[in-house]
């Protein structure tokens, strides 16, 4: 056998792009791709300043509150500069929307076609402690005529025309969908590169163990409905040897996606009567993590059963309660709160 013990024919991300560019729109002017290349250099970046984070002191809060009255990481804010000047460097970036800037960004001197809308470092709370955290990225293209706006990005999650995230956990993985499929990549340190590690990637519905995921500290503000729904996975199931759901929550929404894209499930976070619209935000949690589940064959509503992508905000940091999982498990939920 010639064949080498190790791949030398790894598809990295670059690979990947270019050849999904030539396969689906070989008219392409290439924009896009240069934007998502741009991407990958944040994500590494950011993956190394993590990595690095304690021993260059950089745990701990930063001393101000950001547009949603979050006390502020020192990573959160280095993060966002990381995100911030990789668009603006990119030349494709027009609008930019991060959780850590109260207002939109327009980059005057890009010319590009795009507007990017982020979480830079989600899920900051678990720093500290080296828990896996993860950056959130929706894309659009301009309207067509326009020179960067505000209507930009207040519009439906159905014209995405990418989305994905990256988590830094043991290892960097990104997700990402350009709207044909859902493919992973795992970040080769020693390459620099991310290479194509999940290809196609599907939930799979039938061969884990079934998965709730979900901040249980709120049930006393639930609605009756998810009460009773959450309470109901706590029985004995049929259909999981009778035995009931297991409970898995990270409190990082990349972290508790992520589970569910390889181990199935669902995964919630609704309004309450405390959180009244919910904790997550809209623009850069919601819609691409709707996104990638859908893409991925699982399902992604809000409170009252609509699918998060049919949503359209009407302000840059709009918040939303969501559920997204595996079809039959959202469809189960639906039975409750559709009742
Ligand atoms: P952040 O963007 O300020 O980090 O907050 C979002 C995070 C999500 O990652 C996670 O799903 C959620 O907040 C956890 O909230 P809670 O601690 O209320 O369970
Ligand atoms: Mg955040």
């Amino acid at each position: 056998d010639s064949k080498a013990p190790i791949d030398t024919d790894l598809i990295t991300l670059t690979r990947f792009i270019i050849e999904e560019q030539q396969r689906l729109a070989p008219e392409a002017t290439g924009e896009l791709s240069l934007l998502l290349n741009a991407l990958q250099y944040a994500f590494k970046f950011i993956a190394h300043t993590i990595r690095r984070a304690e021993l260059v002191n950089l745990i701990g809060l930063y001393g101000q509150t950001n547009s949603t009255g979050d006390d502020q990481k020192k990573l959160d804010v280095i993060g966002d500069e990381i995100f911030i000047n990789a668009m603006k460097g990119s030349g494709n970036v027009k609008v930019l929307v991060s959780e850590e800037q109260e207002d939109l960004i327009i980059f005057e001197g890009n010319s590009g076609n795009y507007a990017v809308c982020c979480d830079p470092i989600d899920g900051s709370s678990n720093l500290d402690a080296g828990v896996s955290v993860g950056t959130i990225f929706g894309v659009y293209k301009l309207h067509p005529g326009s020179t960067g706006s505000i209507k930009d990005v207040l519009r439906s999650g159905n014209e995405m025309v990418a989305a994905g995230y990256t988590m830094y956990g043991a290892s960097a993985h990104l997700m990402l969908t350009t709207g044909s499929g859902l493919n992973g990549f795992t970040l080769d340190t020693n390459l620099g590169e991310f290479i194509l590690t999940h290809p196609h990637l599907k939930l799979d519905n039938s061969s884990h163990k079934k998965i709730y995921s979900v901040n249980e500290g709120n049930s006393h503000y639930w609605s009756d409905d998810i009460k009773a729904y959450i309470a109901s996975l706590k029985q004995p199931q049929s259909d999981n040897n009778d035995k009931p759901y297991s409970a898995r929550y990270i409190g990082s929404m990349v972290a508790d996606v992520h589970r569910t894209l390889l181990y199935g499930g669902i995964f919630g976070y609704p309004a309450d009567s405390k959180s009244k619209t919910g904790k997550l935000r809209v623009l850069y949690e919601c819609f691409p993590m709707a996104l990638l589940l859908e893409q991925a064959g699982g399902m992604a509503v809000n409170d009252k059963g609509e699918r998060i992508l049919d949503l359209t905000p009407k302000k840059i940091h709009e918040r939303s309660g969501i559920w997204l999982g595996s079809r039959d498990e959202v469809e189960k939920l639906l039975t409750f709160i559709k009742k």
